[in-house]
């Protein structure tokens, strides 16, 4: 069965205990747990990975090659300034999916800026815990035709 890594950076641990109003009141478990059934839906294996550190999150990136068949990314903040995260990305030519909780294009002009989107397949954004289905369901597409 195809394995899909997905990624949360830094602060994503405190989904659903501050700024409900921006990010809801889901938690990182939550939104674990609802990718987990829905790639189950999908015949996708997933494993979640948080991690607040830079390097760590590199490691896991290319720790990724051989073993999954794609990635699903919300870098939080490194988004916007992280050339390592991108290049990570690109080094272990993978398709990755980049996904925001928030639409980051409707908020501060720092977050229309992204990295990652140089070297994703694609970027959901704007849809809550959703936009990490969505982008399963592109992963998932994307398998059945490659
Ligand atoms: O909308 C998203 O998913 C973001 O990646 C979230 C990042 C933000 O820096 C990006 O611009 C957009 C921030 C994640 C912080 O998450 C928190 C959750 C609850 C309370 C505080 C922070």
């Amino acid at each position: 069965m195809t394995s899909v890594l997905i990624l949360n950076g830094p602060n994503l641990n405190l989904l659903g205990t501050r700024q409900p109003e921006v990010y809801g009141r889901t938690t990182l478990a939550d939104v674990e747990a609802s990718c987990a059934a829905h790639a189950e839906k999908l015949g996708l294996d997933v494993v979640c990975t948080q991690s607040n550190h830079e390097g760590a999150l590199i490691d896991a990136i290319h720790a990724a090659k051989g073993v999954h068949g794609g990635l699903v990314i919300n870098a939080g903040a490194y988004t916007h300034t992280s050339i390592a995260l991108m290049d990570a990305v690109a080094s272990v030519e993978l398709p990755a999916v980049e996904v925001h909780l928030s639409n980051i294009h409707a908020r501060e002009e720092f977050r229309h800026v992204s990295y990652l989107s140089k070297v994703a397949v694609g970027q959901i954004c704007g849809f809550g815990a959703q936009s990490y289905l969505m982008a399963l369901d592109a992963l998932a597409h994307r398998f059945t035709i490659s």
